[in-house]
């Protein structure tokens, strides 16, 4: 059925045959007519088909290129005006250094360039001594009108190159979202990260002015922590980090966001929120981590506390001044004694004014 389809190829205006750029290391390789028998043409696959009268014809019109392993034969970025077949040997086609692919014996390259009258998008070299057929663009363009065949081969050749390159651009985007997702979290809690705050936060913030809504920040860092590091090693303080990240999970609400933005710190996002609420929100998650019991390697751990400055959005505020508020309020609430959280006009402890 295949071979109903007809092959229009739109040729360009035919040009006087040009000698074409010279094909990288040629001068070293060693170039001649073309003396292949049909019997060693008629085996090559991107050949298969096409009858032995035009491949009879072909074999003046050719050349043979001997390339030893290592010779370049295109180069990217530089023109091509012409399509190689791989009698024998193998090609290896080479973008950025890393091998992408491997052409053998019977296949093509160098069509896509000349088609597109583009330079070569890779850079092809011998991957052993290669034997190879070389068509000028004269020959190439006569092959392709002779033989119905050789073009079916060569537009079924293209459409594979073109799944397998969509198939190449569908896993890079995939790759690209898990890099973008891997930049924006912390690799110990999973939490998002700092660079991660630095974008959303603004948009948070816009979004909540905008529309008139409750919003509260807070900043929090576990006590003394320091001194877990120093007493029980650097796996005991990251196991206690773990911990705490999971109260953060338990004891926040689906709506709400942490960021781990630094060494022992988070902040807290509580979107649609008052003050009252946010409150009570962040002493249960601060009670919780006081109360739980924490342990490393099997072993109990001291019991660990966390401080928190607390600030609700006001409509003239920039994520950087909440930020800096929530950060002054936490400090306060270091230095009214910690595993506290502080709030503007909360007062000092014991203060009635609470
Ligand atoms: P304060 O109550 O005033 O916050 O005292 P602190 O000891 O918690 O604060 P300080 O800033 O003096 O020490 C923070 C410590 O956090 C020092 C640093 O070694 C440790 N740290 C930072 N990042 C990590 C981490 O990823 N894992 C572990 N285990 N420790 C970390
Ligand atoms: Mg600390
Ligand atoms: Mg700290």
């Amino acid at each position: 059925m295949i071979r109903t389809i007809h092959v229009g190829f739109a040729r360009k205006p035919r040009k006087p045959p040009q000698p074409g750029p010279p094909v990288a290391s040629e001068e070293s390789a060693r170039d001649q007519a073309s003396g292949v028998s049909v019997a060693v043409l008629r085996e090559l696959q991107s050949l298969q088909g096409t009858g032995d009268q035009i491949l009879d014809a072909l074999v003046p019109r050719a050349r043979l290129l001997q390339l030893e392993a290592g010779q370049q034969l295109l180069r990217r970025g530089e023109p091509n005006l012409r399509v190689y077949i791989v009698i024998s040997g193998r090609l290896r086609v080479v973008l950025d250094d890393s091998p992408l692919a491997y052409i053998d014996r019977g296949e093509t390259v160098g069509e896509l360039s000349l088609l597109a009258s583009s330079a070569a998008t890779a850079t092809v070299a011998a991957e052993e001594a290669t034997q190879l057929l070389v068509l000028d663009e004269e020959t190439f363009w006569w092959l392709a009108e002779s033989s119905h065949e050789f073009s079916v081969g060569l537009l079924v050749r293209l459409a594979k190159r073109l799944r397998s390159n969509n198939d190449a651009v569908q896993e890079n985007i995939a790759l690209r979202r898990q890099f973008e997702q891997a930049a924006l979290s912390d690799a110990l809690t999973g939490f998002r990260n700092r660079r991660w705050l630095d974008q959303t936060l603004p948009r948070i913030v816009q979004r909540h002015i905008h529309a008139s809504e409750p919003l509260c920040i807070a900043m929090m860092d576990i006590d003394h922590f320091k001194q877990i590091n120093d007493n029980y090693g650097h796996a005991a303080g990251d196991a206690v980090l773990l911990q705490i990240g999971r109260l953060v999970r338990d004891n926040l609400r689906p709506a709400d966001s942490a960021a781990r933005i630094g060494g022992e710190e988070f902040v807290l996002i509580l979107p649609q929120t008052l003050l009252p609420g946010a409150i009570s929100a962040v002493e249960r998650l601060r009670e919780a981590v006081a109360s739980a019991s924490f342990e490393y390697d099997g072993g109990a751990l001291p019991q660990v506390t966390v401080s928190l400055g607390l600030v609700a959005l006001e409509r003239s505020a920039n994520p950087l001044e909440l930020l800096g508020r929530a950060d002054d309020t936490l400090y306060a609430a270091k230095q009214s004694g910690r595993n506290r959280t502080e709030w503007p006009g909360r007062g000092t402890p014991g203060d009635p004014g609470r």
